[in-house]
């Protein structure tokens, strides 16, 4: 009886030096976006494989996360990375596909959707924009280009949705 009582103090004593020595606990999916995302930087990117109007894909974005909406491209290296992710994923299906850049609010004045703020990077194809028929607010990227053209809001197009990197602890 004494010896087991011996092994049980022994045991304590070893656990407890166990508990003291263990590392503190490090952040939890730091690094890591949600299924189907892909990430770059702390942003995290998913292509949408359907044909919607251009304020159905930003609802649909915003339906699969508050804080997601139609892609910003920022950057020349964002942009880049974009198109390369939409032709992955889009497998040569589609000709065009939407950003969240629109001038819907006042004409010329363009602005990334959600984010609600200005274009300071550009990518625009030859002679664009152009307001064609003085009907064209929603920003479209040619596929075969990367480069970028004003397109009626109502036209279809697939897209890709982006979203901060969650963060949890
Ligand atoms: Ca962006
Ligand atoms: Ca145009």
């Amino acid at each position: 009886m004494g010896r087991w009582l011996l092994v049980l103090i022994l045991c304590s004593a070893v656990s407890l030096s166990l508990i003291e020595a263990a590392p503190p606990r490090k952040p939890l999916n730091r690094y890591c976006c949600p299924h189907f995302w892909t990430l770059r930087g702390n942003r995290c990117y998913r292509f949408i494989g359907k044909t919607l109007d251009w304020h159905g894909a930003q609802s649909y974005c915003n339906g699969l996360d508050h804080k997601a909406n139609l892609v910003s491209l920022n950057t020349e290296g964002e942009a880049e990375f974009v198109h390369h992710l939409f032709k992955e994923k889009g497998g040569g299906l589609y000709t065009h596909y939407w950003t969240g850049l629109s001038d819907i609010d006042s004409e010329g004045n363009y602005k990334w959707v959600g984010i609600n703020k200005p274009m300071t990077y550009s990518n625009w194809n030859t002679r664009q924009p152009d307001n064609a028929g003085h009907n064209e607010d929603c920003i479209e990227v040619v596929t075969h280009s990367g480069y970028w053209n004003d397109i009626h809001c109502t036209d279809r197009q697939p897209f890709i949705c982006e979203r901060p990197q969650p963060v949890s602890y």
